[in-house]
């Protein structure tokens, strides 16, 4: 939406909310449901991902919300990603939580004191954090010791493209040279294959936890059965174990963090000593996508565009050499430790059409990809996060088939870059289709459209916001 667009105000079921007037009855109904999530979703300081699930603040999550919050809040936009970068390290990382020093332990696994490994606080409250950062004004809160996809130059561009007033100027100025520290550190600390493509250090760090993506590389993992005995999940005691990833999973992930925790969070010499460092797609194009968003803001605060500009041609050019396999058609994890690529087409595959830059060869190849059966842009259900002709396609578990509002998001905006006006429009209409009938949930059944996962999600319920707000394409 144009922040010139007209809104009328109405009263929605927390707290007034502006409507656009384009909307239909049904829409502005759509529209004040998922404004009533995000203010419920507020805690003061920051927006959760969801009450049951994640009680803290996550790092992308921040970036997908403040795109929603820019329609309805804009305030809480610049406050939600000003309490993740007080939080940012000195080595320029942004932690992929913040955690809230007022939940308790036993919300959320794995709290601060895994991080840290530390014993929890009093009466199960939060320890010392893997890492901890202030702002020099706010007490520094608990953090994890790993990152996640940089999507923030993006979330804080769109807040100030919808408002665009001296408040979003300076919020911008102060954001900017944070936001060029957190790419510096995953261009230099994260280039473990030297090819200038970043790694990651953990499947927690793409976003997509469980993709098949990471089998190959995880595999080689041993699953250490007396870390799940030593440490309780409790992601499976809030939502079916059948829709999380398994125990044998989550043992990995556990020994993972604990080998980087061990390292104490440093990069050096990672190749050497580390479990599972990988190369993703989707996080790379969003670091790519990152410096593009950082060319606009450089403009406006008065940086140098030239430069960002430059990184983004870059990180294009060496996704491409480093991560296309030509003879699938799409993007694939690579293994730095064995120097394989992943087998499986995972929707992060398909997420570096967002780049502008990207050549008309992979972009074609990307699009036929996802009008294949394998991924199917479809006017009744937008693009599952697995190949639906994988044998072990799970419509139910998490990221290994299940339908994602922030994946498609990114798709529709690198189909509108590419002018595929017509199937960004299709994606739309599908994720639409999917919050009317089925809510704000965190993920959805790529055949039926059952929510699964939290009921209250809010990055779910912020994309919705901005997709109502956008009518075209
Ligand atoms: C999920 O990840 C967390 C760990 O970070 C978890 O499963 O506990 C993922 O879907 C991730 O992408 C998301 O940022 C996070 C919070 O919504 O939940």
């Amino acid at each position: 939406m144009s922040h010139a667009a007209k809104h009328v105000r109405a009263t929605g079921p927390s707290e007034p909310v502006d409507v656009p007037e384009h909307l239909d009855a049904a829409d502005a109904e759509t529209w004040r449901g998922a404004a009533a999530i995000l203010a419920a979703n507020w805690t003061g300081t920051h927006t959760v991902p969801s009450r049951t699930l994640y009680p803290h603040q996550w790092s992308w999550d921040a970036g997908f919300i403040s795109i929603g919050l820019a329609h309805v809040a804009p305030d809480r936009a610049w406050r939600d990603l000003r309490s993740l970068f007080a939080a940012q390290w000195p080595d320029g990382r942004v932690p992929h939580i913040v955690f809230d020093p007022g939940v308790t332990e036993r919300d959320y696994f794995p709290g601060p004191s895994f991080w840290s490994g530390g014993p929890p606080g009093p009466d199960g409250g939060p320890g010392h954090g893997g890492g901890a950062a202030g702002n020099g004004v706010e007490p520094a809160r608990p953090t994890s010791g790993i990152v996640q996809p940089p999507v923030h130059a993006l979330g804080a561009w769109q807040v100030y493209r919808h408002a665009p007033d001296e408040r979003a100027v300076a919020e911008l100025r102060w954001l900017y040279p944070r936001l060029v520290a957190q790419q510096e550190y995953l261009a230099t600390a994260r280039d473990v294959g030297g090819a200038g493509v970043a790694a990651i250090v953990h499947p927690w760090e793409s976003g997509l936890d469980n993709s098949p993506a990471w089998d190959e590389a995880l595999a080689a993992v041993p699953v250490a059965v007396e870390v799940l005995r030593r440490y309780a999940r409790r992601d499976n005691q809030v939502v079916s174990s059948d829709h999380r990833p398994t125990d044998d999973d989550y043992a990995r992930y556990l020994s993972v963090a604990l080998s980087y925790r061990e390292g104490g969070y440093q990069d050096a010499a990672l190749a050497a000593r580390h479990p599972f460092l990988v190369e993703c797609p989707g996080f790379n194009a969003l670091r790519g996508a990152a410096e593009l968003a950082l060319v606009r803001i450089a403009e406006l605060v008065g940086a140098d565009p030239a430069l960002h500009r430059d990184r983004g041609a870059a990180i294009t050019r060496r996704l491409v050499e480093r991560l296309f396999v030509p003879e699938t058609g799409m993007f694939h994890a690579l293994d730095v430790r064995t120097g394989r690529h992943s087998p499986a087409r995972c929707v992060n595959g398909l997420l570096p059409l967002v780049l502008p830059e990207l050549p008309a060869g992979q972009v074609a190849s990307l699009v036929a990809e996802l009008e294949s059966a394998r991924f199917g842009v479809d006017p009744r259900m937008p693009v599952p996060s697995y190949d639906r002709s994988a044998v072990d396609f799970d419509p139910f578990r998490y990221w290994r088939g299940p339908v994602w509002f922030n994946i498609n998001w990114l798709l529709r905006a690198g189909l509108r870059t590419h002018r595929r006006d017509d199937l960004a429009d299709t994606l739309r209409r599908g994720l639409l289709d999917l919050a009317r009938r089925s809510g704000y949930y965190e993920y959805f059944h790529p055949d039926s459209g059952a929510g699964i996962g939290s009921p209250a999600f809010s990055w779910t319920a912020a994309l919705t916001l901005d997709l109502l707000a956008d009518p075209v394409g």
